[in-house]
């Protein structure tokens, strides 16, 4: 019999690359989704028939306890979170409720119904914010920025403890950032091919930004997806930096977005004052040579093609008619 796999945030993007490479290794995966949401199943079309949905909440001992009983799971995902930066300065007590405390009771799910499931746990290198050093390690210190990155530092500490404490298997990957067609349309990468397609399309005429010189180590959801599969069939849990190495900033990726489709982004991007945040992450750069040497891991995608892929992707969906539209 295959193994299972019990995955929050199942919906996003992250959730349902995890679920499709998880259904090609022949696992049952089990999906949490809120029982007062519409659940947008957009993203796990291709196996949405294949996962099996339970109804729990991040923010819900309980439910997250019987979801456990109910699906028994050699392994747990968890992706569940407040994911936007931006909105965690005025949400802040959801963004630690759910990115923070979430985690705890995952933890505590896992160590009431079996603890010997195995955890993976979403870090992120938020936590890293004001940077202590270029690049960025397992093993350098967190300097977070922002609510979010925060609540993010601690669900990595608790993590970490619960393993400690209990023995647990149970691992955190700080992925830096990862995006993919199915990036969210809040994020600025998807928000920037979004608008490329638009504006090409006559649909909008300007983008508004807030900081385009902040720079990130931007890698393809996809890839990270397999390295998160791969800590969990390691013997011992361990933390792991994904990432591609490479650093580039907002603005290197209007000017391959923008030219993919024959424009030139300065004549359309307008700087939005609004936009930029109360402490700015200004540059990350992430090393993963411990994932490549032990967990033999790599990223497949570089730059400029997952930049081109976003574009075209959303080049597609505008041409089809579908319209989304982002007004912040
Ligand atoms: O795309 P972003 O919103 O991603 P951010 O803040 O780096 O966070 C993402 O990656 C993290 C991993 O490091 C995850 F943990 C987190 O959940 C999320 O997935 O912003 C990227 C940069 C920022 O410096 C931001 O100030 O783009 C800058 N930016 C400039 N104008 C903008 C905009 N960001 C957004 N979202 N929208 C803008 O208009």
């Amino acid at each position: 019999m295959g193994k299972s796999a019990f995955i929050t945030g199942v919906t996003g993007q992250d959730g349902s690359y995890l679920a499709e490479l998880l259904i090609e290794k022949g696992y049952n995966v089990t999906g949490l989704v809120r029982r007062n949401s519409n659940p947008n199943l957009e993203h796990l079309k291709a196996v949405r028939e294949r996962v099996r949905f339970v109804h729990g909440d991040i923010l819900d001992q309980r439910s997250l306890i019987v979801a456990l009983e109910e699906s028994q799971p050699d392994e747990v995902y968890n992706f569940a979170a407040q994911s936007f930066v931006g909105a965690s300065w005025t949400q802040p007590v959801l963004t630690g409720e759910a990115t923070a405390l979430g985690v705890t009771r995952i933890l505590e799910a896992i160590r009431t119904v079996n603890p010997k499931i195995r955890l993976y746990q979403a870090s992120s290198s938020e936590m890293y914010g004001k940077v202590r050093e270029v690049p960025q390690t397992e093993r350098t210190p967190f300097h977070p920025r922002s609510p979010y990155g925060v609540a993010k530092a601690y669900g990595h500490y608790i993590t970490v403890n619960y393993r400690e404490s209990f023995q647990m298997h149970a691992s955190s990957g700080i992925c830096f950032n990862h995006e993919s067609p199915r990036r969210g349309l809040e994020f600025v990468t998807r928000k920037i091919s979004n608008a490329v397609a638009r504006i090409k399309h006559c649909q909008q005429k300007e983008l508004k930004l807030g900081n385009i010189e902040a720079s990130r180590d931007w890698g393809y959801a996809g890839d990270y997806v397999k390295a998160m599969w791969l800590m969990l069939q390691q013997t011992e849990p361990d933390d792991y930096v994904i990432a591609t190495g490479e650093t580039h900033s907002v603005r290197e990726f209007l000017e391959i977005a923008f030219s993919r489709v024959g424009l030139n982004w300065q004549d359309h991007v307008k700087f939005d004052q609004n936009l930029m945040r109360p402490a700015e992450v200004d540059h990350l750069v992430g090393d993963a040579s411990l994932a490549r040497e032990k967990l033999g891991w790599k990223p497949t995608v570089t730059f400029q093609r997952l930049v081109e892929s976003m574009v075209d992707a959303d080049m597609e969906r505008v041409g089809r008619g579908e319209n989304h539209w982002i007004s912040w």
